[in-house]
């Protein structure tokens, strides 16, 4: 059976998108010119016509080709500043004047930047491997023409842990066990850390109601004292990795790049149910470099390139033109490609409008506690 159709289309046709609020943001290395962190705001390039600034999530290239092949091919010098949540890169481009020629969002993001004007219209001319896309990613609800937004890469959200120490997990419940008190990082995310809890509860992580929203609430108080901390997303896994603690709340692909260097771990999506997201590019308003956006868009749709960057990351990849080129072990794992009966549990995070204000009004009010 071929894996696009494990998942339908119409799975992916409930996106939509949301958020807003700042949080921490740092920098990792990935694979090029590195501008210390997302404060520098936009890094070198400036006055360059032969640079592009991105702004992307950490370890979301193949260090090794996505980067250095663009470069080589182009005669562009990438800088990269990277940011760990959606609500961090909005508040970023909010402020202005950042000099980002490429963002990654997520489906939700997608919508919120569209209607505040923060990402511009696409050429489509300008991308003609847009045909390499897999039907399922095309026309997604939070840009149905793809008008502004090209698809990156997918994954899901889930427990990355020690699996030698706790036997094999299968709920979000293991994150609220007093016995692995201090063994925990969750992430410090409104919309992911909010979201696991009311899947906890059963309800849906796009949830409006408020006594839905306090359940949660009082749930992450509940769980608070247990936690080693909250941490940004790309701080998670060293720490599960490193042995530091026990249970970690990840993105797939930072659970896999774990594995792949600890074989005690290993990486559930909670019964549950649990977000999907698609992480998408798209061009500022403003960006200095637009030419070398579309350059840089084309070529990550490219089938080598997208290959090269699931290879890497264990995320999946919405670009058909690069399956045959991406590693077997990956497209016939479930915890990358999950089979319908879990993908139907999948969830993605919408667009909430107003109520996200209550969704952070709860996040901070939990965190200060
Ligand atoms: C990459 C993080 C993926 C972003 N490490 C999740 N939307």
């Amino acid at each position: 059976m071929g894996r696009e159709k494990r998942f339908s289309r119409g799975d992916f046709l409930k996106v939509v998108g949301a958020g807003v609020v700042a949080s921490s943001t740092l920098s990792t290395l990935s694979g090029c010119t590195v501008s210390t962190t997302a404060e520098s705001g936009g890094g070198g390039g400036t006055g360059n016509e032969n640079a592009l600034n991105l702004y992307n999530w950490s370890d979301y290239v193949n260090p090794k080709t996505t980067i250095p092949n663009f470069e080589k091919k182009y005669g562009v010098e990438v800088t990269q500043d990277f940011y760990s949540d959606n609500e961090a890169l909005l508040a970023k481009l909010q402020a202005g004047g950042t000099g980002y020629d490429v963002i990654v969002p997520s489906d939700y993001m997608v919508s919120v930047m569209r209607k505040s004007d923060i990402i511009q219209k696409l050429d489509r001319s300008k991308i003609p491997n847009f045909d390499n896309l897999s039907a399922d990613f095309r026309g997604l609800p939070f840009d149905p023409n793809n008008d502004y937004s090209m698809p990156y890469q997918w994954g899901t959200t889930g427990i990355l842990y020690n699996k030698k120490e706790l036997g094999e997990i299968s709920s979000w419940d293991v994150l609220w066990d007093t016995e692995y008190k201090g063994e925990i990082a969750m992430m410090s995310d409104v919309r992911e850390t909010m979201g696991a809890a009311l899947k906890l509860l059963g309800y849906s992580l796009n949830s409006t109601k408020p006594e839905q929203l306090e359940e949660a609430k009082q749930l992450l108080l509940e769980q608070k004292p247990l936690l080693r901390g909250y941490f940004a997303s790309f701080e998670v896994r060293p720490l599960v990795q490193n042995g530091d603690v026990l249970l970690g709340h990840v993105y797939s692909g930072d659970g896999f790049l774990a594995i792949a260097e600890n074989k005690d771990l290993d990486y559930a999506i909670p019964e549950e149910g649990a977000t999907r997201w698609v992480d998408n590019m798209a061009i500022p308003v403003g960006a200095e470099h637009v030419d070398n956006a579309y350059k840089f868009i084309n070529y990550i749709l490219g089938a080598k390139a997208g290959a090269s960057l699931t290879n890497y990351t264990y995320y999946g990849s919405p670009n058909e033109a690069a399956e045959p080129m991406i590693k077997k072990e990956i497209l016939d794992d479930p915890r990358i490609y999950p089979p319908p009966e879990v993908f139907e549990r999948l969830e993605v995070i919408e667009d909430i409008g107003e109520a996200t204000r209550k969704y952070e009004r709860i996040f901070t009010e939990v965190k200060s506690a």
